[in-house]
This record gives structure tokens, C-alpha cells and sequence, in this order.
């Protein structure tokens, strides 16, 4: 069996993706079109052109654009949709998926019309394809702890779907404190807490999320390396981190594929998952992210099979299920 077959075979689970950023330009193209409005892109070779990026803000300014084109729920589904049928390509049997609802509420779509396409899409895939989900609502780190609080009270009547609440965009400059009360609040109500953390900011950022918000997993986390007390917490508390390669190299987290340090935590006994993040942004689905650390960090196939494990142990699906895949 070479790597890439068992890569491909494993059932696996994706903790990291952010719905919006599995958005193809073809897809983009096609919906742009039916709700009559313009891109500032004329051909697929431009779009991806313009997907060259030096950091994550010069990431951010392109995913929300991008977005722009979603106004029905229609558009939410079919987004959500071709996401199911890349896991489906992958091999990968349970996924929890990002959604920001301010990207969309912010101008003007409702969160409803949002959230009701995505969940719709869903129900097919785990009737159609077998493929389970647990959906993760997002907040928009660089808006304000009011407009959060906000969008938690927008959720409330969709929450026995919601599983819990996460933190992305801009994180230096937008630490976990800003939120711990939006997030205290929402672990109140019963959602599970996740949040992206030692991405791009130090590992004070890791300790914030933590103690302030009191997370379930750690979103990136891959600056907690720097921190040697850090990282004998997470191998302690077996706190998952949920790493993802190609969206590191693509920001420029990561200089050098050769340089990720997630086989040096995998063997430090932390529970580091794999996972795509933008795949339509970063160049790739799960098993393309599989693929480019075997090859740049020669992972054995020891390595990529507890990688496939931590995948169920750190998911939020219940234990008799994950005793299934494991
Ligand atoms: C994101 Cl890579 C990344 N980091 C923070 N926020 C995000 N939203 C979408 N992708
Ligand atoms: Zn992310």
C-alpha cells in the first residue's frame, strides 16, 4: 500500500473547515451570474491569480468578497453541497464545519436563509452519502463583542442544530478575551467551544482561549510550540489542535512545508488532526493536505494512521460512534 492509498482508504473526520472557503470559483461564477451580480473577476485564471496571499488579513479581504455573491438559501445549499461531495471524493465519513453568519447577516441576508441551506444540505448528505456533520457558528473576531452576542441570540432558535460556537478571522489584535463573555453565555445555553488560536498570534492567545473561553480544541495552534509549559498542558489535557498544512504554507505561516512542526507534536504525544481550512483557497481538500506533509515530512504510515485516529477522538460525535471508526 503506498501513502497516498492509505491516505485515500482511512476514514477520516475534518474538524477545520470553514464553509466559505471551500467556495470554487466555478461555483462563484455561476451564482454570481443568477443573482446578477458583478465580481471583479472575469475569467477562473484570474480568480486565481488573485489567490496569492502573504498573510492571513490578505487571505481575509478575498474570502469576504467572495461571499458577497450568497444572498439565497439556495446559494447556502449548493455551496454546502459540493463540500459534501469533496468529502465524499476524500474518504471522509464525519465533518464539523465553520459558518460565519456576519459575513452574511452584515449585509443584509438573513440568518436564516443562511443557515437553513446549509443544514438542508446536511440532511442530504447524510441521507444520500452516509456522511455525518455537526455545524460550528463562527464568530467574526475583528467585530465587536456586541454584534457577537447579537448573532448567539440569532442562533437560539436553530441551536438543537448548532453544536457549538467558534472565533476566526483577524486574531492579533483580537484576542479571546474580548469574547469570554459572549462565550460564557453560550456555553450557558449548551453549545461546545472552539476557537482559532496560535495562528498568527503568540501563545498567549492559546492560554486565553483555554482559561477565558474554555475550549474544547484549539483551532491552528501551532505556535504553542514556542511555549514549553504549553505544551506539556496539551499533551496533559490531551487537548486537540486542529492543524492545517496547506492553509499554514498558503499564509505564509510556514515558510517551507519541510519546516511544519506537526509530526514533532504528533510524536510529542499531542492530539494534532489534519485538516483544509479554505480547500478552494489553499489548494486542496483533506487528502491533498495528507499528501503534502507525507511528502515533505516522510511520515510513516504509523503516523498517518494515528493522525486518521485523532480525527474521531478529537470530533464531537458520541463515544459508541466513535468507537466505530477507530
Ligand atoms: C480563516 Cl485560516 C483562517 N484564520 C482565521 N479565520 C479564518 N476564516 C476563514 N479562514
Ligand atoms: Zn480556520
Amino acid at each position: 500500500l503506498t501513502p497516498q492509498q492509505l491516505i485515500h482508504q482511512l476514514p477520516k473526520a475534518e474538524l477545520h473547515v470553514h464553509i466559505e472557503g471551500t467556495f470554487e470559483p466555478e461555483l462563484m461564477f455561476a451564482i454570481a451570474k443568477r443573482n446578477q451580480i458583478d465580481i471583479p473577476y472575469q475569467t477562473i485564471e484570474d480568480v486565481k491569480n488573485a489567490y496569492n496571499f502573504h498573510n492571513l488579513q490578505s487571505f481575509l479581504d478575498i474570502y469576504y468578497a467572495g461571499a458577497n455573491v450568497l444572498v439565497k438559501q439556495q446559494d447556502f445549499y449548493d455551496l454546502a453541497w459540493a463540500y459534501f461531495e469533496k468529502c465524499q471524493a476524500d474518504n471522509v465519513v464525519h465533518t464539523e464545519i465553520f459558518f460565519d453568519p456576519q459575513t452574511h447577516t452584515e449585509r443584509g441576508v438573513d440568518f436564516a436563509t443562511c443557515f437553513q441551506g446549509l443544514y438542508q444540505a446536511s440532511l442530504d448528505a447524510k441521507a444520500k452519502m452516509g456522511i455525518t456533520s455537526h455545524w460550528i457558528l463562527c464568530f467574526l473576531r475583528h467585530l465587536s463583542e456586541d454584534s457577537a452576542f447579537a448573532t448567539l441570540e440569532q442562533a437560539l432558535p436553530f441551536k438543537d442544530n448548532i453544536i457549538g460556537v467558534g472565533l476566526d478571522s483577524s486574531e492579533v489584535g483580537n484576542p479571546p478575551a474580548k469574547f469570554e463573555r459572549v462565550f460564557a453565555k453560550a456555553r450557558a445555553f449548551g453549545f461546545l467551544t472552539v476557537a482559532h488560536a496560535g495562528e498568527e498570534g503568540d501563545p498567549a492567545y492559546v492560554w486565553q482561549a483555554l482559561d477565558l473561553l474554555k475550549v474544547n480544541r484549539i483551532d491552528h495552534g501551532v505556535r504553542s510550540a514556542e511555549d514549553d509549559k504549553l505544551m506539556q498542558r496539551l499533551i496533559a489535557e490531551q487537548m486537540p489542535l486542529t492543524v492545517c498544512p496547506l492553509s499554514n504554507l498558503k499564509l505564509k505561516v510556514v515558510q517551507d512545508m519541510g519546516e511544519h512542526n506537526i509530526k514533532t507534536m504528533l510524536h510529542q504525544g499531542v492530539c494534532v488532526t489534519v485538516n483544509s481550512d479554505d480547500p478552494a483557497y489553499f489548494g486542496g481538500y483533506m487528502n491533498d493536505n495528507f499528501v503534502a506533509i507525507e511528502q515533505a515530512l516522510a511520515l510513516s504510515n504509523d503516523d498517518i494512521k494515528q493522525l486518521a485516529i485523532n480525527s474521531f477522538n478529537a470530533s464531537f460525535i458520541d463515544d459508541d460512534e466513535k468507537q466505530h471508526w477507530i
